[in-house]
């Protein structure tokens, strides 16, 4: 690997060499100093991990080391941002496995040099993804936010753990304070409110339905399912896959998740509901929740919240509301009605780390009312727990959560918010939808590409195909589809090899492979939505 290219190199180590410099008094001892970092510049070959701190006189080889890794992440910040730069340098698991010029991913018996770990820490960016690239438009997550990342590296330089006040004072009671801040923006009473921020959606969406079961059956802590009647729960077919997956993780069973049908834009059915809900009742198996959907995850529908609820209360179940794609519109002024009824749910999944753009991860499981999370889930490790301390151990939040461990996730959100208002989020989330109506209008003009929906978006994630001019003239059916099934992951793949833009696809329900266009990304602007769709067509045309 040459320096040059990784962004480590001579001209870095004289400009860490004036940083350094900087952070010291331009005096003539400092001129010294100033020396003894060259040399340690020039020895970092001969310096190893057990040189630095808290070796005892490792202190000004920990700054220079660490003052080269702020380097690297600055030049690859840069290029993030630049639009003119690959989004990635694409390789095969094989390739990376086998080894790439001189980047060893094996792990030997011996100790590397610090030059070494930072030519590592090069080759790790340059062959992994820009998620922060104006076009990398391929997650609901994306984008690098600077203070969101300044946050992470504050956290793990604290290195500590969630559970007790004791040893996060700060980030625990910033938690409260944020869970606070989401359930009034969420709607719910004063009295109302608990939460605990998790390790992803996934397990926000398993937090919903345990604490629900446990609100129902709360025998199930000591006796387990054997206790339990058959119990059913319900999520539309656009639903998350973790509903499923949380479902056979809680012993309940895939097969007694229901699936309710959708309308054309992908909002559950309230009638399919009810009689869902009914025909289940008659087979004498137990409903116990509903979970819906504020922003599905490919097309990006809201259920119908209100409705729901009313469902909801008249059949006594628990409602809990996968929001963690959408929950961010409830920052918008101009969008949050369409999360209306929100209020109403039992427990509901945020994940900041999606449009608000936080850091991965970032997801918050928001119960509605107190107490639960905690009695469902206490086990008063005494070791831990200890109820004697000299503070208010209501901030001890680790036993309200299913894990023991737990990371702080919660100061890039705090800090975030703090840099940006609440005005600064609703600003960004309104860009992105007015960039969704954008592209959305671009592709309707086009003959050669195809709305999986023909209205205006409901949020930021515009489905659509590409139609090479050879499909064009077939008629729509079963032999147009299975060509048209193969042009999306031809164009991905292409766009992939030249680095040029990343989108994803998929198949859903009857409608063959698609692109999905999402936008949560703070880098791209018109022009990029503008270079996608010429990017698709100079891919495709020739498919
Ligand atoms: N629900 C997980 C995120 C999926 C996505 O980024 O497309």
């Amino acid at each position: 690997m040459d320096f040059k290219e990784c962004g480590y190199s001579l001209a870095n180590k004289e400009q860490m060499r004036k940083t350094s410099a900087l952070t010291f008094q331009s005096t003539e001892k400092d001129a010294k100093k100033d020396t003894h970092f060259e040399n340690l510049m020039t020895n970092l070959s001969n310096a190893y991990a057990s040189d630095l701190l808290p070796f005892k006189d490792g202190k000004d080889l920990t700054e220079c080391f660490l003052l080269q890794v702020v380097d690297i992440l600055l030049h690859y910040i840069k290029k993030s941002f630049d639009v003119k730069s690959k989004i990635l340098d694409f390789h095969h698991p094989h390739q990376l496995l086998e080894g790439l010029e001189g980047f060893n991913l094996e792990l030997s018996d011996h100790p590397e040099s610090l030059e070494q770990l930072l030519v590592d820490c090069t080759d790790t960016l340059k062959y992994g993804v820009k998620t922060g690239h104006p076009r990398f438009l391929n997650q609901l997550s994306s984008g690098l936010d600077v203070i969101g990342l300044a946050g992470e590296w504050l956290t793990a330089t604290a290195n500590t753990n969630m559970f007790t006040y004791e040893i996060a004072p700060v980030f625990t009671v910033m938690e409260t304070i944020l869970l606070k801040k989401m359930y009034e923006i969420i709607g719910w009473g004063e009295t109302e409110g608990d939460g605990i921020f998790s390790p992803g959606g996934s397990i926000s969406n398993l937090y919903g339905i345990l604490i629900a079961r446990y609100k129902q059956y709360p025998e199930i802590k000591r006796k387990g399912m054997t206790e339990l009647p058959c119990i059913v729960l319900f999520v539309s077919e656009q639903g998350h896959y973790s509903v499923k997956k949380a479902a056979a993780i809680l012993g309940i069973g895939t097969d007694n998740v229901i699936e309710v049908k959708c309308d054309e834009r992908g909002k559950m059915i309230p009638a399919e509901l009810e009689k869902n809900i009914l025909q289940v009742k008659r087979k004498g198996q137990t409903p116990f929740c509903v979970t819906a959907t504020a922003g599905s995850t490919v097309l990006g529908a809201f259920d119908p919240l209100q409705d729901i609820a009313d469902i909801c209360e008249r059949h006594g179940l628990w409602m809990h509301v996968d929001a963690a794609w959408g929950g961010g519109l409830l920052l918008s002024r101009n969008y949050s009605h369409k999360l209306s009824g929100i209020e109403r749910a039992n427990s509901v999944t945020w994940n900041p780390h999606k449009l608000m753009g936080v850091p991965l991860q970032c997801s918050a499981i928001l119960i509605r009312e107190k107490g639960l999370l905690e009695a469902c889930n206490q086990m008063q490790a005494r070791y831990l727990f200890q109820p004697d301390k000299p503070y208010n151990v209501d901030f001890d939040t680790g036993d309200k959560t299913v894990q023991c461990g737990r990371h702080v996730d919660i100061f890039k959100l705090w800090l975030m918010w703090k840099a940006k208002g609440t005005s600064g989020f609703e600003a960004q989330i309104n860009r992105y939808m007015e960039l969704a109506k954008y592209f959305y209008k671009v592709l309707k003009k086009k003959d050669n590409f195809k709305l999986v929906f023909d209205a205006e978006p409901e949020f930021t994630n515009v489905c659509f195909w590409y139609l090479p001019p050879r499909l064009k003239h077939i008629p729509k059916g079963f032999e147009r589809d299975q060509e048209l099934q193969k042009i999306a992951p031809k164009i991905k793949a292409q766009m992939i090899e030249e680095g040029t833009a990343m989108i994803s696809y998929q198949p859903c329900g009857d409608k063959v492979n698609f692109f999905r266009m999402v936008f949560s990304n703070p880098a791209t602007r018109q022009t990029d939505v503008d270079y996608l769709i010429d990017e698709i067509e100079r891919l495709g045309k020739d498919l």
